[in-house]
């Protein structure tokens, strides 16, 4: 997979993809990550990249012509599967959605900043549009390294255990059960009879269980989807 992510501040959004489970994915050639610096595009020598709305009211825009511009040299080299435009006034995103992603072939990632990007550039070149909560985060930077780790994750080889992936929270529209490790009492805390027992199936029975009832209590809404 490639994906390539546009940005008004690239280095406010590499140091995720310089750890772990992703920065492995990148190096074993999993996956390639690109970053775009907008003001590379930018109509004058002085980076402009942002004007005042139409209409007034607070806030800078970004243009439609940088954007347009930088979308076109990438699509002048290969084809792209799905264009994100990060905005807090979109669908949430999901397991499935993360799923759906991580079998695509190349990405392109805008992440927009102060009030957004002209809505032309969401009529006419984005593909998909995507939130991660019911909250505002100062740009979509920080957002578009979670939508990217959630995708990552999931190509085939990044996780070192081909399961691991499939026991995930939410990957069954269930919260994870409990987990626990040495020792199996701790200041009088047991760890559960059942996870000691050597019985797997009973052990798969238990979790299962658990499941149900975490996400009862807590999400009781996976449960509807
Ligand atoms: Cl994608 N962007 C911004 N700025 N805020 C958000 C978001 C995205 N998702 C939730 N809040």
């Amino acid at each position: 997979m490639r994906i390539d992510i546009i940005t008004v501040s690239p280095d406010l959004i590499k140091s995720p993809f310089e750890h772990s489970i992703i920065k492995r994915a990148i190096d074993k050639g999993l996956v390639e990550v690109h970053f775009h610096d907008l003001r590379t595009y930018a109509l004058n020598k002085y980076g402009k990249i942002d004007d005042y709305q139409f209409g007034g009211g607070a806030g800078m825009v970004l243009m439609i012509e940088p954007i347009h511009t930088c979308i076109s040299a990438l699509q002048a080299q290969r084809a792209y599967d799905e264009i994100l435009y990060m905005t807090p006034d979109a669908k949430t995103l999901n397991q499935r959605t993360a799923n759906t992603l991580s079998m695509a072939k190349n990405i392109i990632v805008l992440t927009g900043h102060y009030k957004g990007v002209d809505q032309r550039v969401r009529d006419k070149f984005v593909t998909q549009e995507i939130s991660i909560g019911d909250y505002v985060l100062s740009g979509g930077e920080l957002a578009a390294a979670i939508v990217c780790d959630a995708v990552i994750r999931l190509i085939p080889g990044v996780l070192g255990d081909e399961t691991s992936a499939l026991t995930d929270s939410f990957q069954d529209n269930l919260l994870s059960p409990p987990v626990y490790t040495r020792p199996s009492e701790y200041d009088g805390m047991k760890v559960p009879e059942i996870l000691l027992s050597g019985n797997f199936p009973k052990i798969d029975e238990w979790r299962a269980e658990k499941a149900l009832e975490h996400t009862k209590n807590r999400r009781p809404d996976l449960l509807e989807d």
